[in-house]
């Protein structure tokens, strides 16, 4: 056997000099980069390859018996063992084999990094500060929480610290009473990025305020920018028995609103854009000033991350919403990062949605139903069964 390092500028070089020298039947038994001397950036491959000048038949393949892995199998054997194959193919895969195992060493320091306030924690307020990192609070949040909790002298069981910690998680969180209508008419538009639920919400409430107020509604479809957006509207509302009434311009909407002053609430569906459509932000912009709505519902998915969620109510503000409407509550995995996005960019929030049923899925906003969501019951039994 002969063993030969080569020294070249990058793999794909260093493997055409072997394959050139020693032949395809060549292993590549070993492998590094070599830095610059100001140790900036890679100066060099270096490759040690092997070549088998004499066969080595005394050496036989690992049977099942001896259950034995490729990659426990001593070097010679192995190199025997792949005789015929491609050992470029068998090279590359190692290099991706150690480059996964590095990646999941990474991954385990970085949960220990993650957790690592924990350790100055301890029983029960160590288990709440691992409950409130899972739900994806920040580090920082967390900690304060456990330990405050941890500093009461009053808390002695991780059920008593979790429902502490719920109302510690939420304090900052700002409810927006529901709009009780009746004594004068009430023009609400839903806004907010595309597909969050507008259109779902507002029939939810339109036939929320119908059967339990007795209200008399008229629902405004501003969405002519979907395709099928108001024929799903419409014929939701004939369901429902709602009058409904599409218009494509401002001056149509600012019509409309003057002429009908008799209604109970007049609900108004604007059309989905992103965030980053600063156009269509303009367009309903400029619709909603004609009108002048007493009620601007901005509209999002707690299955958004923090930073988009974030984001969206940052350029959404343009439209001067009072409160946010959070739906999807029943399809978020958990909603940390949303908690932690409401305290950067406040916003008062009057009705929540966990569900695609009409007109059931929706409710008042509380801190009590947020928290919940935050921190489930489910905890409880994870940790103490
Ligand atoms: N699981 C779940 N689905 C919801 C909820 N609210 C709305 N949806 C669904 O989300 C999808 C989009 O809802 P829409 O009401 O059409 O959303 P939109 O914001 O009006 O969409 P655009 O007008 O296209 O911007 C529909 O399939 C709804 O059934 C909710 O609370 N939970
Ligand atoms: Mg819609």
């Amino acid at each position: 056997m002969r063993i030969k390092k080569f020294i070249s500028r990058n793999l794909k070089e260093g493997k055409a000099k072997i394959l050139q020298e020693l032949g395809e039947d060549a292993v590549i038994l070993s492998s590094r980069t070599i830095k610059k001397p100001d140790g900036e950036g890679i100066a060099a491959v270096e490759i040690v390859a092997a070549i088998d000048d004499s066969p080595l038949k005394s050496i036989k393949k690992p049977t099942k018996k001896t259950n034995q892995k490729l990659s426990e199998v001593p070097l010679v054997s192995k190199f025997a063992i792949e005789r015929g194959e491609n050992k470029f193919m068998r090279a590359t895969t190692q290099i991706y084999d150690e480059l996964n195992s590095i990646k999941s060493m990474v991954s385990e320091i970085s949960d220990s990094v993650k957790y690592i306030h924990s350790s100055v924690l301890n029983d029960i307020f160590k288990d709440i500060y691992l409950c409130l990192r899972k739900s994806e609070l920040s580090e920082e949040f967390s900690l304060k929480i456990a330990s405050t909790l941890s500093a009461r002298a009053n808390i002695n069981s991780f059920e008593e610290a979790l429902t502490e910690s719920r109302i510690l998680a939420t304090e900052h969180i700002l409810i927006k009473e529901p709009v009780k209508g009746k004594n004068k008419r009430v023009v609400s538009a839903f806004v907010g990025p595309t597909g969050s639920g507008k259109t779902t919400c507002l029939i939810k409430l339109a036939l929320v305020s119908k059967l339990l107020l007795k209200s008399d509604i008229l629902i405004i479809s501003a969405d002519s920018h979907k395709v099928g957006g108001v024929e799903q509207l419409q014929s939701l509302a004939s369901i429902g028995s709602i009058s409904y009434i599409t218009v494509n311009t401002g001056d149509e909407l600012k019509n409309i609103i003057e002429k009908e002053k008799n209604r109970d609430f007049i609900f108004i569906d604007t059309a989905g854009y992103s965030p980053l459509n600063n156009s269509g932000l303009e367009n309903t912009a400029m619709m909603l000033r004609e009108c002048e709505p007493e009620n601007i519902y901005l509209v999002q998915s707690a299955t958004m991350s923090g930073s988009s969620f974030s984001k969206s109510i940052s350029e959404f503000s343009a439209l001067n919403p009072d409160s946010l409407i959070l739906t999807k509550l029943d399809e978020a995995p958990s909603i940390g990062e949303i908690v932690m996005a409401l305290k950067d960019n406040p916003i008062p929030i009057s009705y929540l949605t966990n569900g695609q049923k009409i007109p059931e899925d929706i409710e008042p906003a509380s801190r009590k139903a947020i928290s919940k969501a935050l921190l489930p019951d489910e905890l409880f039994d994870k940790f103490y069964k």
